[in-house]
């Protein structure tokens, strides 16, 4: 009898142990989900169609809008056309290429790479704390040409 208390009253330890741990577990592994969602990088993607020579924002009805972009998101060009496009950047890096090119984009590759609009790319695209207002063509069609509006991420209502 006295045995059976004793391992009866020890099982209840190892139950309150057990639980205690999980608990603490969860604890830490709550706050270091936290930490990542806070250092989390903006994995959001603009999608701009091409379509009948205008780029146009995915949900937009207006062709050629501009196109606002927060710092972080990537943007993906996707090709409508039965002809080649691009998207790419008029201003040049220091090396005198594109600061941000889609490539040809075309039936074989109707959509672009994510080009991510970073703090670097900002930077060099002329940002310095406001808006930047960044225009693109397409290499190929001299009249094709758009606009996005580059801003802070801070300027993002969905990340406030
Ligand atoms: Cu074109």
């Amino acid at each position: 009898m006295h045995t059976s208390r004793l391992s009866w009253l020890g099982s209840i330890l190892v139950l309150v142990v057990a639980t205690f741990t999980l608990a603490v577990g969860s604890d830490a592994g709550d706050k270091d989900k936290k930490d990542e969602n806070k250092t989390k990088k903006d994995n959001s993607i603009v999608l701009i169609n091409i379509k009948n020579m205008k780029y146009t924002k995915e949900g937009d009805d207006k062709p050629n809008n501009p196109v606002t972009v927060f710092v972080g998101q990537s943007v993906v060009w996707k090709n409508q056309d039965n002809m080649s496009h691009t998207a790419t950047s008029s201003k040049n890096g220091a090396d005198g290429k594109p600061l941000f090119d889609t490539g040809m984009l075309n039936k074989k590759k109707p959509a672009s790479d994510p080009i991510r609009f970073d703090e670097k790319l900002y930077k060099l695209l002329g940002g310095t704390d406001g808006e930047v207002k960044v225009d693109y063509i397409c290499t190929i069609h001299d009249d094709m040409k758009s606009l996005i509006i580059l801003k802070p991420a801070t300027m993002n209502p969905e990340k406030k």
